[in-house]
């Protein structure tokens, strides 16, 4: 199954780790995925491969894929390269700047122009705040927002009662597209028996923040 070689690859790599950390959310996880950790050429490649598979699969139309500034630049890259290798799919890609610029070329956007059914390519999604401020952005420049593809999606509670991923699909209109979520972690650790020592910390956080 696709999420579980993703998972195996994530841990392989360190990008998947088990420990106490303090997420963006305030919450104290017992799991971080730091994406910034696929930090060689072939991380790349199979991370471009495993996105645009999850992307390809999902089948959502669209124009363009964003990167935010800065980790989603990178995957953005990565993933229209996939795309294109892969696939067959050739589609433009840009990503902003966080920095406002007053000399050359101008503009806060790098590379295609905005525009047209805008797909956003990013790491994670906890709560959802990351993915609203990518929506605002892109709206801001006359483009329309239509899904999001992330690695990992945490499975949790968003600002309110409904998961993160509902809240952006209801309340974005975003289709979500994600290669492995929380409960496929748990599953390979049940069926592997690996980490059983980190298996309850992670039942018992997604009893508190799941859904
Ligand atoms: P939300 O904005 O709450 O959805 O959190 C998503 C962001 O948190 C990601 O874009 C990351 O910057 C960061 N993050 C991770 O990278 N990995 C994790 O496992 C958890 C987080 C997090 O802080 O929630």
């Amino acid at each position: 199954m696709t999420a579980h070689a993703f998972l195996e690859y994530a841990l392989q790599r360190d990008v998947l780790r088990f420990g106490e950390f303090t997420l963006k959310s305030g919450r104290t996880s017992p799991y971080f995925f730091n994406a910034g950790l696929f930090n060689r050429g072939s991380d790349l490649a199979r991370l471009g491969e495993f996105y645009a598979r999850a992307i390809v699969d999902s089948g959502i139309e669209f124009d363009l894929v964003f990167g935010p500034a800065y980790k989603g630049i990178p995957l953005a890259a990565a993933v229209t390269e996939a795309l294109f290798r892969d696939h067959g799919m050739d589609r433009p890609w840009a990503f902003n700047r966080k920095e406002a610029k007053d000399h050359g070329e101008g503009g806060n956007i790098v590379g295609a122009p905005l525009q047209g059914r805008v797909l956003i390519v990013d790491d994670v999604i906890t709560a959802g705040t990351a993915i609203r401020e990518s929506v605002d952005l892109i709206r801001a420049a006359g483009a329309t927002p239509v899904g999001v593809a992330i690695a990992l999606d945490r499975e949790e509670r968003g600002r309110g009662e409904r998961s993160a991923i509902q809240e952006v699909e209801a309340d974005l209109g975003l289709q979500v597209i994600r290669v492995a979520g929380l409960t496929d972690l748990v599953t390979m650790l049940e069926d592997t028996g690996r980490a059983p020592e980190h298996l309850e910390a992670l039942r018992a956080y997604r009893a508190e923040y799941g859904v």
